[in-house]
């Protein structure tokens, strides 16, 4: 029996339109994702603010907050709860060029704006993490900012939504790049050096995504890792990535199980979840997936994952300890390769 329990965002169910061609899928309803992700065995959903309340910018915060109720009455309706909500920075005419470190003070005060908003919506929604996915900040062309001035405007961002609301948790998913060239806040070591200078690191901690570690050419096992032995890993988005290119949300272990096999093994070994934390997907269907097949990708995932929770059960910690006595790496390594391969 799995002792995760499981969240998913509205965005990993899509029409399949990308940068390079339109939609291939038939839009689906938002009420009927959120139907489908109870049924499939998710407890919680991921937010982007403008998921929950769709033109917010034309709203007052009043009309804001009004929306937010009616989502939390649908969620009730199907037993789901918020994990977080994050900012959607990166889709608006006003952060064109970033939020919090835009060049434009109009732009830095609307990133504000709207994750005041976001959290007065987490409020609503009863939880009490906001989620930055920092998109777009950083630079396009290298000299346009000063990386120490950005790095201070995102610490200065931050220390604001901490002021502006004495309980809330705000979670970075970094990001080396894409869209954005050169991001400000990388890898978990950016996450949690970023947290140390807030006015309040212990409300300020990480979202590891396993595709973002890969960008960077980290393993997501040792990213997790890292963020777990500072107690700073309070959410993550399970999926893979081949190699080093464009972010592409595969399903999880899809690319290479090994390095999935030691996320999941990282995070039972050290007790994930035991505050409340959820196992995140961020996954998307390939382009060409058919319309009966909109929701494959997210069943695929948990199946992998839960697959790989009973490898993890199995694992034999007196053979690792008498390997690495030994200093019998091959032997060790082989015994994970039969393992993933279900052979002896
Ligand atoms: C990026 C995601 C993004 C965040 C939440 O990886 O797609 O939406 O997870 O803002
Ligand atoms: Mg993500």
């Amino acid at each position: 029996m799995s002792k995760f329990k499981y969240s998913v965002g509205p965005w990993n169910v899509h029409n399949g339109a990308d940068t390079y061609g339109p939609p291939v899928r038939k839009e689906i309803e938002f009420e009927e994702k959120i139907r489908a992700f109870a049924e499939i065995g998710f407890s919680a959903i991921q937010f982007h603010d403008d998921d929950v309340v769709p033109n917010m910018n034309d709203l007052s915060e009043e009309e804001i907050k009004s929306e937010a109720r009616k989502m939390k009455a649908l969620l009730d309706n199907y037993n789901l709860v918020a994990e977080f909500v994050a900012p959607r920075l990166w889709m608006d005419p006003h952060t064109i060029e970033g939020g919090f470190m835009s060049t434009s003070k109009k732009d830095r005060e609307f990133a504000m704006w709207r994750s005041y908003r976001s959290i007065d919506i987490a409020h609503e929604l009863g939880c009490d993490k906001i989620v930055l996915w920092l998109a777009r900040e950083g630079t396009l062309c290298a000299e346009s900012k000063s990386p120490v001035e950005a790095t201070k405007q995102l610490i200065e961002a931050i220390n604001g939504m901490l002021t502006y609301d004495k309980n809330i948790k705000v979670l970075i998913e970094p990001k080396p790049n894409e869209p954005i060239d050169r991001s400000i806040c990388g890898t978990m070591g950016h996450v949690l050096a970023v947290s140390a200078a807030t006015i309040d690191p212990s409300r300020v901690g990480g979202l590891m995504e396993s595709a973002h570690a890969v960008l960077a050419g980290l393993d997501p096992s040792h990213e997790m890792g890292f963020a777990m032995a500072m107690n700073k890993l309070w959410g993550v988005h399970l999926n893979d990535q081949n190699g080093m290119k464009f972010d592409q949300d595969k399903s999880f272990g899809v690319e290479n199980l090994r390095q999935a096999f030691n996320q999941v093994k990282v995070l039972k070994e050290n007790n994930y979840g035991a505050c409340g934390e959820y196992v995140g997907l961020d996954v998307k269907a390939m382009r060409t997936t058919v319309d009966k097949d909109s929701y494959t990708h997210l069943e695929n995932s948990l199946k992998i994952v839960k697959a790989l929770e009973e490898k993890v059960n199995r694992f034999d910690y007196e053979y690792q300890k008498k390997c690495v006595e030994t200093r019998d790496f091959e032997a060790l390594e082989m015994y994970v390769m039969n393992l993933l391969m279900g052979i002896g």
